[in-house]
């Protein structure tokens, strides 16, 4: 055989065993299913979780790091259109299967079909319920749809030619970022033996982010080969203690900042090469983020800086943040955001407001009502010598009208 001809089929085989062996993950995060119902940016969650779910149907595992949805009890439009989301991967073929559990029985996983791709998830800060009440994620586990973890993990197992690949994925799910410290320390995930480990987790992390409470990313367990923190909705690649460490970042723009620039998407890990790639969501609306001196600008140049951004084409209507500094001047944004509505989604912050904004609302997320109301009691009872556990729990219980238990509580108290 010529050497040339030997060399050749020689790579083909190798490649191809290699590609049996190896196991693609796929990660995706921050969802928010239902965010902006009711406006004309209702679809762009949906839209954008059905192309990174599509997207995804190459790979082995679908791991999802919390806020799949905008809310803890979803509405039902909002609902089964997450269960349709989920039905692509169940309905494509694959190898991978439930090896066993770690702190959670194989049985307690009634998945409708085992042979497609397996989805494991965790909730998220949005999908957070109290104890005994099933949150939305842990649900579509209940009906067969995903694995959901919280607190323990499961290890899947990938077979072909003889070889196996085992994946070990670990999770702990949103809890209030001032206990996630202690949870961890009370849990002490260790990594499983002979198997690809990943921990998996959906909290404030510093460095990474600022926030009144944060879990410093050197509590994070050690010896794991690949690390997932939801949460944060910028994308970011890190690494902690030499293995890869990847924030996902969302799949909508729930706060716009001059971060919010960068495309959003989702990430394939392959677990021999150990290499992250992001993919970026094509349907996605596109967000531009300017800062524009009224003592300089009028009217006509900031029309004309919109104009510039339209230039460039919009599958969907641009947001188009323009932040004011300077004097305040009558310049009829009204007007403006008029003029342009037809072509992109234009709204003006004055810097004072934003400054007074970034002071108050530290957070990722824009605040619902409810988290606003929990921060709000939260920082009341930080003066006062209550426990702050304690009236969380009660806060969280009287939001699903459990009255008899918040007496039952006090009463103890
Ligand atoms: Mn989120």
């Amino acid at each position: 055989m010529h050497l040339f001809t030997f060399l050749f089929i020689y790579k083909i085989l190798n490649k191809q065993i290699k590609q049996a062996f190896l196991m693609k993950i796929s990660i995706i995060s921050d969802f928010h299913l239902g965010f902006g119902t009711g406006t004309e940016r209702e679809e762009d969650a949906f839209e954008a979780a059905k192309e990174a779910m599509e997207k995804s149907l190459d790979s082995d595992v679908i791991l999802i790091a919390g806020d799949m949805f905008d809310t803890r009890v979803p509405g039902t439009e909002v609902f089964v259109r997450a269960m349709q989301l989920l039905v692509k991967p169940m309905k494509a073929e694959n190898s991978v299967r439930i090896s066993r559990g770690i702190n959670k029985k194989v049985e307690d996983i009634p998945l409708i079909k085992s042979e497609g791709i397996p989805v494991v998830a965790i909730h998220g800060t949005h999908e957070r319920r109290v104890k005994g009440l099933l949150n939305p994620v842990e649900a579509l586990e209940r009906a067969g749809f995903l694995i959901y973890l919280h607190c323990n993990g499961v290890v899947l197992e990938k077979e072909s030619e003889g070889r196996k690949e085992r994946v070990c994925i670990q999770g702990m799910s949103g809890v209030p970022d001032q206990f996630s410290a202690g949870v961890l320390e009370q849990w002490n995930p260790k990594p499983v033996e002979n198997c690809f480990n990943v921990f998996i987790l959906h909290q404030s992390l510093s460095p990474f982010m600022y926030a009144p409470h944060l879990l410093p990313v050197e509590k994070l367990p050690g010896g794991f080969d690949l690390y997932i923190c939801g949460h944060m909705h910028e994308p970011k690649k890190s690494v902690y203690r030499e293995s890869p460490l990847i924030i996902p970042g969302s799949l909508v723009t729930t706060q716009i900042t001059k971060e919010s620039m960068k495309p959003m998407g989702f990430w394939s890990f392959e677990t021999e090469s150990r290499k992250a790639e992001f993919g970026v969501i094509e349907n996605q609306r596109r967000v531009y983020y300017m800062v524009l001196d009224t003592g300089k600008v009028g009217r006509e140049e900031i029309e004309k800086e919109i104009g510039k951004i339209l230039e460039t084409g919009h599958e969907k209507k641009p947001i188009v943040r323009i932040k004011l500094k300077g004097k305040e001047k009558e310049l009829l944004l009204d007007g403006i955001k008029a003029k342009f509505q037809d072509q992109a989604i234009v709204s003006f912050r004055k810097e004072t407001e934003e400054e007074k904004i970034q002071t108050k609302t530290i957070e990722e997320h824009r605040l619902s009502v409810q988290e606003l109301g929990k921060k709000l009691l939260d920082e009341n009872l930080r003066g006062s010598r209550l426990n702050s556990k304690t009236f969380e729990h009660i806060f969280e219980l009287l939001l699903e009208n459990k009255t008899d238990e918040v007496i039952n509580l006090l009463s103890k108290e």
